[in-house]
């Protein structure tokens, strides 16, 4: 088991402190509908949670679930509390007729709107048919993203594989190969593990307030970890060969404040996340695979 030590935390602005008095997570992250909290304080809402529906989808309201606009006015009941179906249904119908749009008219209980074929979005006019970019949003794949016309998709880097998801990337586990490895930045060091666990060695301690946030970089196998201290933040990177202690661990000297940018450094926000989620060991991880 791990046996990383813990302290108190105390979160920072713009985090919200979960309710086992454990877990700092940031604020945009409450009530998005996804526990993040390991006990899900995050997720008990006042106000109606925001939930995004994917391209062509629309929620019900006063449920999580979203259906496909080819579900509204088909006559069958898709929404628990009938939103999809009603006497709109007919009343509309002319309102759709005059939109004249290219593809298909939705109906909802709010009014009417032109969508078209899943991979297409409605054009600026309202009417016509364009390529949706699916590439645009993040993490859409997992690692390399490819816009198509109406479609997309996702391909891995040299040494992975794509998975039956058709979104994911796992690496090829070649009977020679270094079995997979867990880099955790902890509060007071930075340690490795097996994934299960077992073999856990410190690579580095800490003495300031712990890592932001930790990433590995395989092809150079270097770690690099932000350090937060009270005013400021600290980038540094060091070289790992076979992941046995640093060498030639040096500063990267950044000029925007490190402590905000990696809030917003985006291919994070998954590792940081997934991090949370590792609350149950009571401590703010931020971690990283190497060799997933
Ligand atoms: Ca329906
Ligand atoms: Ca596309």
């Amino acid at each position: 088991a791990l046996t990383v030590s813990f302290k108190a935390i105390l979160c920072d602005v713009g985090e919200f402190h979960c309710h086992d008095q454990q877990t700092c997570i940031p604020e945009a992250w409450l009530c998005d509908g996804e526990p993040d909290c390991p006990d899900d304080s995050d997720e008990t809402c006042a106000q109606e949670v925001v939930i995004r529906c994917p391209l062509n989808h629309i929620q019900c309201i006063g449920s999580k679930k979203c259906i496909h606009f080819n579900k509204l006015c088909n006559g069958a009941r898709d929404c628990e509390d009938g939103y999809d179906e009603g006497v709109h249904c007919r009343e509309l119908l002319s309102a759709c007729h005059e939109l004249r749009c290219r593809y298909g008219c939705v109906m909802t209980r709010n009014g009417t709107f032109c969508f078209c074929a899943d991979g297409f979005e409605v054009g600026e006019d309202g009417t016509s048919c364009r390529d949706h970019d699916e590439c645009a949003m993040y993490g859409a794949c997992s690692q390399t993203c490819t816009n198509t016309y109406g479609s997309y998709r996702c391909s891995c880097t040299e040494g992975y594989i794509l998975q039956p998801d058709r979104i994911s990337c796992k690496a090829k586990q070649d009977p020679g190969d270094s079995r997979p490895m867990l880099l955790i930045g902890g509060s007071d060091g930075i340690v490795i593990t097996h994934l299960n666990g077992t073999g856990l060695q410190p690579l580095r301690s800490l003495s300031v307030n712990g890592t932001l946030a930790l990433d590995f970089q395989h092809n150079q196998e270097s770690v690099c970890w932000a350090l937060s201290t009270e005013s400021s933040g600290q980038l540094r990177c060091a070289e790992t060969r076979n992941l046995r202690g640093f060498t030639r661990e040096q500063e990267i000297r950044t000029q925007q404040s490190l402590q905000r940018m990696c809030r917003h450094l985006p291919g994070w926000k998954g590792i940081t996340k997934h991090a949370l989620h590792y609350g149950k060991s009571r401590t703010q991880f931020s971690w990283s695979w190497a060799r997933d």
